[in-house]
């Protein structure tokens, strides 16, 4: 199947696909797979599902693999993350994520809206 939909409702079966960010990620992902110094995010709660992790402290859009999906994250940066609703840190500043915290389930407000991020 290819991914020809754009953001939105994606089924989640259709994509297997890891090559959004880094090359050798597992179709599956657990918490402690985020690396130092990078920021994780996940489609489902508790770090299950779709996910994309992307080293440092920004992204100026997720990409439509993971847009307004994601509902569990890692900062495992040393740095303050806030997340948005648009690309290039625009529209609402969704959460607040301290460095080396961790969210199992981003809340009702967050929740399948991440479009962007960096430190702040
Ligand atoms: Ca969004």
């Amino acid at each position: 199947m290819k991914r020809t939909l754009v953001a939105g409702v994606i089924a989640a079966a259709c994509v297997t696909a890891t090559t959004v960010g880094l090359g050798a990620t597992p179709a599956s992902a657990v918490p402690n797979d985020c690396p130092k110094k990078y920021v994780c995010v996940w489609g489902d709660s508790n770090y299950e599902g779709r996910f994309l992790f992307v080293p440092g402290t920004k992204r100026s859009n997720v990409g439509d693999h993971i847009n307004d999906q994601t509902t569990s994250l890692r900062n495992r940066t040393g740095s303050q993350i806030c997340f948005y609703d648009n690309s290039n840190y625009g529209g609402s500043l969704l959460s607040r994520v301290g460095p080396g915290e961790s969210r199992p389930n981003i809340g009702p407000t967050a929740n399948d809206r991440i479009t962007s991020w960096r430190a702040c």
